[in-house]
């Protein structure tokens, strides 16, 4: 049966992140998605100066009340950038409507990068989205956000691999099964993820050869082929490494084509290696 998923993240009508990036791939993946549109910007916050907001807080309570007459089952409910704290509270109201005990509940807690919260949001967004986090089944976190949700200090790098657990296991205590922290670089020639299940308390890191720049909408990207490869049926580790994989191959191709990096990145070009992966996954070989 077709997998069904409720994404809810704003739009920034230009820069590829939030929903005009999870809408196509999980679409791509074959997933019938439903939106939920926490704002409107003109571009996402990073690198534009000028962009318009409008904070749709007051449709979400609205949307999820009529959605949740449709009596539909969402396989999975994936949230990301939401405008401000008082959303939170929304979306934990909007779980209780429209999610089942089968809701993959996916949490990207999209509210910071590179050490500093985005610009709009309040100084408390952390601390809030920790009872967020607590709802999910997984959550995708680069290391900022880990950091800034565990109040610990952020360190850019000159870590190893014993920060990284520490903060894998942080928060998978706040409740998720699976903690996946993205942007983590332990030397200056690679960049990757760190895959952490509670089940097991085991992390397996992941890297990919550091690409030089700083890339915009990676996260949202990440998270989106992650979700839609667990969708897909693949293990944590499997669609871990195949996220990580498209979302490399997105940047390599974005570096090759030369776009200015505030406009996000070619993840277009990689649906069809995202859909061959899908389709000959390694359980019907
Ligand atoms: O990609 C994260 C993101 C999403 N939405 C908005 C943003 C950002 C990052 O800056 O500004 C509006």
């Amino acid at each position: 049966m077709q997998k069904r998923a409720l994404a809810i993240h704003d739009i920034s009508c230009v820069g590829r992140c939030s929903l005009t990036v999870a809408l196509p791939i999980l679409s791509a993946a074959g997933v019938n998605t439903a939106v939920v549109p926490t704002a409107l910007l003109s571009t996402h916050t990073g690198e534009f100066t000028g962009y318009t907001h409008l904070d749709l807080s007051d449709q979400l309570l609205p949307i999820a009340n009529h959605l949740a007459t449709l009596g539909l089952h969402f396989d999975a409910f994936y949230t990301g950038y939401l405008a401000g704290t008082g959303q939170i509270d929304r979306v934990l109201a909007m779980i209780d409507l429209l999610c089942d005990a089968g809701t993959h509940i996916f949490v990207d807690p999209a509210f910071a990068d590179h050490g500093k919260l985005y610009s709009l949001l309040e100084s408390n967004m952390p601390v809030k989205m920790r009872a967020l986090c607590a709802r999910a089944r997984t959550i995708v976190p680069n290391l900022t956000e880990a950091a800034l949700l565990l109040g610990v200090p952020y360190r850019a790098a000159g870590y190893d691999e014993s920060y990284v657990l520490k903060l894998a296991r942080g928060l998978a205590e706040l409740g998720p099964e699976s903690v996946v922290i993205t942007d983590v670089s332990l030397n200056e020639a690679q960049s990757g993820i760190a895959v952490y299940s509670r089940a097991e308390d085991a992390m397996q890191l992941m890297f990919r050869p550091k690409l030089p720049g700083v890339f915009h909408g990676t996260g949202d990207v990440f998270a989106s082929f992650l979700l839609s490869a667990l969708l897909g049926g693949l293990s944590l580790t499997e669609a871990a490494d195949l996220a990580l994989s498209c979302t490399h191959e997105s940047i390599r191709l974005t570096l090759e084509g030369g776009e200015a990096l505030r406009y996000g990145v070619q993840f277009e070009r990689v649906l069809p290696r995202l859909i061959d992966a899908l389709q000959n996954k390694p359980q019907d070989e």
